[in-house]
């Protein structure tokens, strides 16, 4: 394969284990120290094991997904200088002993968000939904966020109520748990702390969430180019403002921003096609075009929008993005990079996230939700076989 065929591994105590991901036809594995707390620093010791683990299981571990950003870095709180210098340290270990290519995303309080982690398609596999009423039953009565009801029209605002007196405690708990806890390495998570992370970002507004991302960038970019890593910010998932905090990548206008924030070449996408194609006005394709040469990532999904602004996870042929067009693009991007010489051409790409479909379904509940072991690698067989007939029907020559 052209493009490096990878699958992400929680680490240890994923229920998939290493052993078996060589069998998806994935030759790198995108992975993260989720056990480390936001914020503390990654050691070189901490990064080696891990890397052996990979590299024992005959895998190369390609890119970390992620690095995270602590919230002080996003809020520009009180310790968010030493917060960035932890985070350069950490840079300056994976470059000597890690991966190049470094995951992190810039989203205010929660990282992606679906209100249903098990929504059943017609074909009985179960896949991650967003529904815009059980968001709005959320925010409006069960954490209860001050100003909430200015983001809804009264009927949206009586329809939620009305679905919040219609279900039962545990409903209402499984909601809750399905929105604010189900992210790795930060687990646990309550309203209160919700709430007690919302009061930061009060009076907040979009520029000073770019100001402050500017503050993070010119400041950690330097670095990773100094030690040849290449820093990759993941879309808003999704790609519009959640819990009334402004977002500020998830359209094409905030990928040329980001770009002219800091012109380096560690300043660069991990674009995620299923993020952004849950925005309709968004044209996934045109956006790959749009930032391609500073690509470092790739995560390759499709979401169905319906007409209401609710989505769900497809197929990987289905749904908004034009697969064959989007990875078409990617080939073209790749046979551009290897004339210009650059040792980065093979872009490493994954699945994402995947249906549970067969035996995922029998499994006891999965702590990663959307990361089931055979749906992914029913996605990466998909893409493995689109990039093969592309290649050989459009680009013989180059292979
Ligand atoms: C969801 C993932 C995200 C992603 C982070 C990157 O499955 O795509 O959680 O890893 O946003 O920082």
């Amino acid at each position: 394969m052209f493009m490096e065929p990878t699958f992400r591994w929680y680490g240890p105590e994923d229920p998939v284990p290493l052993a078996h991901i060589p069998q998806t036809g994935a030759t790198g594995i995108v992975s993260s120290l989720h056990y480390i707390p936001y914020g503390v620093l990654w050691t070189q010791d901490a990064i080696l094991e891990r890397k052996k683990m990979i590299e024992d299981a005959g895998l190369t571990w390609s890119v970390v997904e992620s690095l995270p950003v602590h919230e002080d870095i996003k809020t520009g709180g009180r310790s968010c200088r030493r917060y960035i210098e932890l985070y350069k340290q950490s840079i300056r270990n994976l470059g000597k002993v890690g991966p190049k290519v470094i995951t992190y995303n810039f989203m205010p309080v929660l990282d992606w968000v679906r209100t249903d982690l098990h929504h059943r398609l017609p074909d009985g596999s179960t896949v991650l939904y967003f529904n815009r009423l059980e968001f709005a039953v959320f925010e409006l009565f069960i954490l209860r966020r001050m100003g909430a009801e200015d983001d809804y029209t009264p009927e949206e605002v009586k329809a939620a109520e009305e679905k919040y007196r219609s279900m039962t405690d545990h409903e209402r708990f499984v909601l809750r748990r399905s929105i604010i806890d189900n992210f790795p390495g930060f687990k646990g998570v309550t309203l209160e702390d919700i709430q007690a992370m919302l009061a930061k970002y009060e009076g907040f507004t979009r520029e000073r969430l770019a100001e402050n991302l500017y503050n993070f960038l010119s400041q950690v970019v330097p670095v990773a180019e100094e030690c040849g890593c290449r820093l990759v910010i993941h879309p808003d998932d999704p790609p519009r403002s959640i819990l009334g905090l402004p977002r500020i990548f998830s359209t094409i206008d905030d990928i040329a921003a980001l770009l002219k924030m800091v012109d380096s070449p560690a300043n660069g996408v991990c674009f995620c096609a299923g993020s952004f194609s849950a925005r309709t006005d968004n044209d996934v394709v045109k956006m790959f075009k749009s930032c391609a040469s500073r690509v470092g990532f790739v995560h390759l999904r499709s979401t169905q929008v319906e007409p209401n602004g609710d989505f769900y996870e497809a197929d990987h042929l289905g749904g908004r993005v034009d697969m064959y067009e989007l990875v078409k693009a990617i080939c073209e991007e790749q046979i551009r990079r290897r004339k210009e010489g650059r040792e980065d051409w093979r872009l490493p790409v994954r699945p994402d996230h995947g249906a549970d479909i067969m035996d995922d379904l029998l499994k006891p509940a999965n702590p990663n939700p959307g990361y089931g072991g055979i749906g992914r690698m029913r996605g990466l067989a998909t893409i493995r076989g689109l990039e093969t007939g592309i290649m050989r029907s459009c680009y013989p020559e180059e292979l």
